[in-house]
């Protein structure tokens, strides 16, 4: 039997386990990146571990989400990170060289590698034939030091795509309808394997905007196949050499199928306040636009631009609306300058934004009050923005720049004959902006520059044998980390200083939260399905840990974020039956008796609520190292004592 292109790659990378869907496998990890919000948390950890040098083949640590720099504190952990980055052997992109995701593609990644990063868009590196990973930055330190990744055997998903996108329909309109097919937990468990011939019509760009987004479906990852179209582009980076061929075998054997023929699809947008809410833009009609947004690891490559540039070329911005744009790279910042597009974009008046994450992450661009904004990002949850009662609305380029001229939601079809784009024969190559790391002789000169913003992290305690705590907050279904530990322009600085940013923590759904939550001492979370989608910040769990949150009961969990409250020793607990959902309220308490003993032999778990005299059963699926995380009080417990 055939093996899927995943299949191969986790063939030839796992080091821990069998192939056997469903259970635990380690795999070796080639590459890794950090980026600054979870970066600072991920070289602690790292640091605390006590290896001398990085064992990956290529680790980076890039620069581009907190870059407002409105305090000492972000230019405190760059600083940090830059000097942590040179000890320990490894290379660091600069604030200005762009978003991760973007130049990593460009520069760094490798078809056939394993790459796992501290972003959940990490997946983006599936467009250039990877198998990469988002993670939380725990397990990016364990990797740099040479430890396994351990995922779950997923399924695997072949979404087979025939046909040709057809004049003004983007990439981001393919992802967007596959969201629209399998919604926002659609993937967990799987990875999402592209093939079929319409494959080959796609630029490597495009195929990072649909992995990308995959991340949005909730899934492991997502992988296009490595072929004459990687290997074009990688020539085109002078990187020729890294290319290899890859793809799945005629007769491999998947999981599930989905069909997509791309000459059928047209303009879609994700409406409020969700990426799986889409609709095509024609239903959506002509409704008024306040702000757009073009960038954003999903839709900031040259291609992009250059659509932009040129729907936007001779024309005025709306005078409504206000249109920011931020191109992902310095590489696709440059090459606009270079070609005139840059003049186009400024001439139509955009407002143009430093190469990095800028308004995705709410750095800046807030919408006005009520305001509805079309963004080519890959978020659109509630709040995100900076502004709490915007409408977000996620869209490819084409969707932005057409509507940003004529101030309402436009279909771009209408906009006449696209030219078509052709990459460059050599895109324009200067790596100046990254800081190779010192030789391993020079590192032990090299000083680690802390700043008084980075405070040390949380580190939990084994596990009780019972927990006795009450329900300090109770939450609904497709809660995200942006719910649990928002980010923002004001929050964002916070990231190396877990006790100042947990009083943020869960401020969307409840502001009262941190304080109730320390006055309660020890707390337990109840939540519904898909619980901690989205983001793999860390401190969604190193916050609650921090605020006394010892275990967290739901209907389901985001693959993310559930491994980092393993890997924070806290309990993540799933309803055996969902309708127990409504036995209880917030303020019931709760007993776990014996659970040390219930986790060690792997036992059914009963919730006693003392408040209502009902019993709970609940689920806790872990490996046997899971196991021994949860007992150890989480992973670098763990791996202290082992
Ligand atoms: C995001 O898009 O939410 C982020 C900001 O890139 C996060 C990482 C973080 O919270 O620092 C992610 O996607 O993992
Ligand atoms: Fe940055 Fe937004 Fe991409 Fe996250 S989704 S890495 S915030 S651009």
């Amino acid at each position: 039997m055939g093996l899927t292109l995943t299949e191969k790659i986790i063939k030839s990378h796992i080091v821990d386990g069998e192939m056997k869907k469903g259970t635990e496998i380690g795999l070796k990890i080639d590459q890794t990146l950090t980026q600054d919000a979870t970066g600072t948390m991920a070289y602690l950890q790292f640091e605390a571990m006590g290896v001398e040098r990085v064992k990956t083949e290529r680790s980076v640590a890039y620069i581009d989400h907190n870059t407002l720099q409105s305090g000492f504190e972000n230019a405190d952990d760059h600083r940090y990170i830059g000097s942590v980055a040179k000890k320990h052997g490894i290379w660091f992109s600069r604030p200005g060289n762009g978003i991760c995701h973007q130049v990593h593609l460009e520069r760094f990644g490798k078809p056939g590698k394993t790459l796992i990063g501290s972003d959940s868009h990490t997946p983006t590196g599936g467009g250039i034939g990877m198998l990469a990973f988002g993670a939380g930055g725990l397990d990016v330190a364990v990797a740099m030091g040479g430890g396994a990744y351990y995922i779950t055997m997923p399924k695997v998903v072949r979404i087979n795509l025939t046909g040709k996108l057809r004049d003004w329909v983007s990439a981001k309109d393919v992802i967007l309808k596959v969201l629209q097919i399998l919604s926002v937990k659609g993937g967990v468990g799987k990875v999402m394997e592209y093939g079929g011939e319409g494959v080959k019509t796609l630029s490597v760009p495009e195929r990072a905007t649909i992995t990308n987004m995959g991340a949005e479906l909730g899934a492991t990852t997502s992988i296009f196949p490595s072929d004459r179209v990687t290997r074009a582009f990688l020539k085109a980076q002078g990187r020729e050499e890294d290319w290899i061929g890859l793809e799945a075998d005629q007769d491999a054997v998947y999981d599930e199928e989905v069909n997509i023929d791309l000459s059928e699809l047209v303009p879609l947008a994700a409406c409020p306040h969700s990426p799986d809410n889409v609709k095509t833009v024609e239903e959506i009609g002509g409704i008024r636009v306040d702000q757009v947004c073009i960038g954003s690891c999903t839709n900031s490559s040259l291609q992009d631009l250059l659509k932009a540039a040129h729907i936007l070329k001779g024309k005025t911005v709306h005078p409504d609306v206000s249109l920011a744009i931020a191109p992902g790279s310095k590489q696709v910042y440059n090459m606009m300058a270079q070609c005139g597009a840059l003049s186009d974009l400024i001439d139509a008046g955009a407002r143009i934004l430093e190469c990095a994450c800028g308004p995705c992450i709410g750095m800046g661009q807030s919408p006005n009050s009520k305001g509805v904004s079309l963004r080519t990002f890959n978020r659109n949850f509630e709040g995100r923005s900076g502004t709490k009662d915007a409408q977000v609305y996620l869209v490819s380029p084409e969707t932005a720049a057409a509507s940003a001229i004529a101030g309402v939601f436009t279909d771009p079809r209408g906009l006449g004959e696209m030219p078509p784009y052709v990459m460059p024969e050599r895109f324009c190559i200067n790596d100046n902006m990254v800081v190779p790391p010192a030789a391993p002789e020079d590192a032990e000169e090299v000083e680690v520059l802390r700043g008084p913003n980075i405070k040390p992290f949380p580190v939990n305690t084994p596990l009780a044998d019972n927990i006795e705590a009450e329900v300090t907050l109770k939450v609904g279904d497709n809660i995200t980390t942006d719910h649990i530990m928002p980010a923002g322009a004001k929050i964002l600085p916070l990231r190396s200083n877990i006790p100042e940013i947990s009083k943020h923590c869960f401020a969307v759904c409840d502001e009262t939260f941190p304080s109730r939550a320390l006055a309660a001492g020890k707390s337990i979370l109840v939540g519904g399905v898909n619980y901690g989608q989205g983001s793999s910040r860390e401190h969604a769990a190193l916050a609650p840990l921090y605020l006394g949150v010892k275990a967290i009961i739901c209907k389901s969990f985001a693959r993310i974020h559930r491994q980092n409250l393993v890997n924070n020793g806290i309990l993540p607990l799933e309803f055996v039956s969902e309708s127990d959902y409504d036995g209880i309220e917030q303020g019931d308490e709760l007993v776990i008796e014996n659970i040390r003993d219930i986790i060690l032999q792997d036992k059914d778990i009963v919730v006693k609520n003392k408040t209502r005299g009902t019993e709970i059963p609940v689920k806790c699926q872990l490996s046997e190292r899971g196991r021994g995380m949860i007992l150890a009080g989480g992973l670098l417990n763990f791996t202290k004592n082992s």
